[in-house]
Order: structure tokens, then sequence, then C-alpha cells
């Protein structure tokens, strides 16, 4: 492999701000360093300096940071120039040091080389992204302990005993004549359990982590004027959708994005279902129902002061009975998948919001950030390829009595764990996480 060359971005957010950061990372960076500020400044010091262009003038002033490899983010020799947050300016010391031997940086390439140097893995890297695109207190605080390596912990303990395991099974089958004491082993089987159990625990929390990173999809569904736009509006807090009397009024799809607990959720409000007669109508009843089939969780208004009796709900469903200010005798039963509510009074919001999280399967306490971590489906589908293989291999032991099958199966479900910290991950995977990240990260 050839040395890596050296890249260059802003880091900044474009726009303008009191200050603006340009990273710099690679072979040439020392280099550039000399041309552009006159000499090389002190590792790891604030240096005060003049970033100057070829005829030596003079394009910002500013702080220049040193970090010579392997003492820095990317594990490279790394500047940092930090100086006016103005778009221009920024732009020419950019080019100028485009000019100097760096190039571009990609989108993520900055974390995606602190990977491939054995600074951070891919849990915390992705974890860097989930931080800087995380949207309540409770998915920062959980990003960060990802970025700390609570997730990372738990998966490297589990994948040395899972390791541990594996040697004991590959050693004993060697010699064959031992296989079938080992296969009666009570040992092995009570170690085997005990990795599966850890697993279900790591599962369990990454779930939540999941829900706090990258929420859910909660679509309004419901008769016309039963009171979707309005009960979007109540638990948006705001009056992003019309609301009238007159039925079909929502005919487009509408989204707003809004958090219960730090959960952020994407709400989606359609157009009421029924026969439409014209054809914009019909087109948003489409829409509806293409958004009803993808939702999390489905909120079903009913319009309490006509729809007495509801239909049994779907597992992923609530069914909200609207208008219940309206209604004279509210003690009227309900079943356990309905909340009464009146997205007019906001009666019953609070019970809504309590059971949307539920339904989530969210427990965390309220306040409870401890052992949260952020997590992202990838994470879920590897653990539970990790579980599948896990129960293959009990299967193995204690049914079929397989050890050769047993060994492959371990061997299986340990390549799955490492995919997740990227300790065994295609480049194709590498590639589709990085690109997602912004440029100068
Ligand atoms: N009294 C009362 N009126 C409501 C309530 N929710 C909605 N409405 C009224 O019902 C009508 C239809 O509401 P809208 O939100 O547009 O229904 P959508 O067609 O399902 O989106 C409007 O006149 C709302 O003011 C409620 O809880 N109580
Ligand atoms: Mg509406």
């Amino acid at each position: 492999m050839s040395p890596p060359d050296t890249i260059a971005a802003i880091a900044t957010a474009p726009g303008q701000g009191g200050i603006g950061v340009i990273r710099i990372s690679g072979g040439n960076t020392n280099q550039i360093a000399r041309q552009l500020l006159g000499d090389l400044p002190k590792p790891r010091y604030a240096q005060f300096a003049s970033f100057r262009d070829a005829d030596n003038e003079v394009i910002d002033q500013g702080i220049a940071l040193y970090f010579p490899a392997p003492n820095s983010f990317t594990g490279e020799d790394v500047l940092e120039l930090q100086g006016h947050g103005g778009a221009v300016v920024l732009d020419r010391l950019l080019k100028r040091i485009i000019e100097l031997g760096a190039r571009p940086a990609r989108a993520g390439e900055f974390s995606e080389r602190a990977f491939l140097n054995d600074k951070i893995d891919l849990v915390q890297a992705e974890a860097i992204a989930d931080l800087i695109a995380a949207e309540s207190e409770q998915s920062a605080k959980a990003a960060m302990h990802s970025l700390q390596g609570e997730f990372s912990a738990s998966i490297d303990t589990l994948l040395q005993q899972l390791i541990e395991l594996r040697m004991h099974v590959e050693s004993t089958l060697d010699f064959p004549e031992e296989e079938i004491d080992f296969l009666a082993d009570d040992i092995i089987k009570q170690k085997l359990q005990a990795i599966v159990d850890q697993l279900q625990v790591i599962q369990n929390n990454s779930k939540q982590g999941r829900l706090l990173n990258e929420g859910l999809k909660v679509v309004i569904s419901g008769k016309p004027n039963a009171g979707k736009s309005s009960l979007l509006n109540l638990l948006a807090g705001s009056d992003s959708a019309i609301v009238s009397d007159i039925p079909g009024t929502t005919r487009d799809v509408l989204r707003e994005k809004i958090q219960i607990q730090g959960v952020p959720l994407h709400i989606v409000d359609t157009a009421g279902l029924r026969e439409a007669s014209d054809v914009i109508e019909q087109e948003g009843v489409r829409r509806a129902q293409k958004e009803m089939q993808q939702a999390d969780i489905l909120l079903t208004v009913i319009d309490a002061t006509i729809d007495a009796v509801l239909p049994d709900a779907q597992p992923n469903e609530i069914q909200v009975l609207n208008k219940i200010d309206l209604v004279q005798d509210k003690g009227v039963d309900t079943p356990d998948s309905a909340v009464k509510l009146s997205a007019k009074t906001g009666e019953g919001l609070e019970r809504l919001q309590q059971k949307i999280l539920q339904l989530a399967g969210y427990n965390s306490q309220p306040g409870q950030t401890t052992g949260i971590y952020t997590a992202r489906r990838r994470h879920l589908q590897a653990l539970q390829k990790t579980a599948d293989h896990l129960e293959l291999a009990q299967r193995a032991l204690t049914v079929e009595q397989a050890g050769e099958v047993m060994a492959e199966e371990l061997r299986l479900a340990q390549n799955s764990l490492s995919e997740i910290t990227g300790a065994f991950s295609s480049d194709d995977l590498l590639g589709k996480i990085f690109s997602e990240f912004c440029i100068g990260k």
C-alpha cells in the first residue's frame, strides 16, 4: 500500500462564524505548514500565525495547531488552522493548501483514517457522526457514551469470551477420542449459555440506543375530520397542518420531527381514508396507505362522537379516541390499545406520549442516561446474526452432538460480532459508513 496522500477540508459548518477551522492530515502536512506559516509550529501548542499565499500576502491570521503522527486524531501528521469564519477567506485558504500539495478530503475521510490507523473503532467512528447529528440531549449523551467506548467494550468482552470458548472447542476437536467427553462437558454448555445471556443484554441496550439515535416513524391515519391534523399540531406543539371542518383538507403527506423524552419521532399526517372523488385526494389516500405500511407505530384517530365501537387494533397500532371533550359519558370503557384524547384541549396527551414510548419498547427512566449508548440498525442486525449462530451452536452441542458443526457456528458468530467494531468488515461496508459523514470529519 502506498502512503496515503494529504487531505484538507474546512471543518466548520458553512456560513459566517467567529472562527473557521481548516484541517489538514497526511504526509505533506509538515511541508505545507512550513510554506504557509513560514515555520513548523511547536507540537500541540496554540501558535498565533499568519497564513500566507504564494506572493507572501496574508490570507488570514489565526491559531495554528500542529499534531505530529502518531499523536493526532487521524494518527497522521495533522495541522489545524483556526482562522476567521467567513466563506471567502476559508475558501482562499483551502485553495492555497491544495496548491501546496493537499487534496480536498472526501466526506468522513479524517474519521476513516482514524479508524484505519486504529485510533478509534467503527462503533466510535459512527458515534462521532451520531453525536454531530444528535437532535436531543439524550441522543447526544448516548452518542458520547459510544464514542467513549462503552458499546465497544461490551462487544469486546463478549468477543473475548467467544474466542476463549472457540479455542477450547477447536483444541478438543483435534483429539477425536476426547470429543464425546467434551460434548457432555457441562462447563462448555454453561460458558455458551453465559455468552448467549450476555448477548441478550447487549441486544436490549442496543435497541434503546437505536431508538434514541434513529427514532421512529409514527403515522397518523383515520377517517376525514377525525382530527388527524389537529393531533399532529398537538404533538408538534405548533400549527404546521391546516385544520378545518371541511373533510378532505389534508391531501398531501405532512411530516414533523418531534421528541418524547429525547426519543426522536418522525410524525406523518395523512389524508383521511375514504372513497375520494377527485384525483388529487385519491393520490393523497394512496400516499397515506403507503406511509401506513412503513410505519413503526400507527396512530388511528377515531372521532369519539361518531364511532363508539373500536375495531381490533394491530400490534403496532394505538387507537386515539379523539374529541373526548364533546363526549358526555367520559367513563366509557376503552381497550388497552386505545387512548381517550382531545386534540382541542390537550387532555390525554401525556397518556398518548407514554403509550407511544411503551409501544416503541423504550423503557429508560426519565433522566437516566448511564448505560445507554447509541446504536444503529447495522449493529442490531449483526447482533441478531450472532444470536442466530449461537443458537445453532447450542443445538449442535445439545441436540445433534456435532462438535464440528458447533465449532463452525461459533466461528460464524465471532465474525458477525466482529463486524460491529470493524475488526472484520468489508471495504463496501466501510465505504458506505464513512460516505454518510460530513466533510471535514
Ligand atoms: N371539539 C373538538 N374538535 C376537534 C378535536 N379535534 C379536531 N377537532 C375539529 O375537527 C375538525 C377536523 O379536524 P382536522 O384536524 O382537520 O381533522 P383531519 O381531517 O382528520 O385532519 C376541525 O374543525 C377541528 O377543529 C377535538 O379534540 N375536539
Ligand atoms: Mg387533516
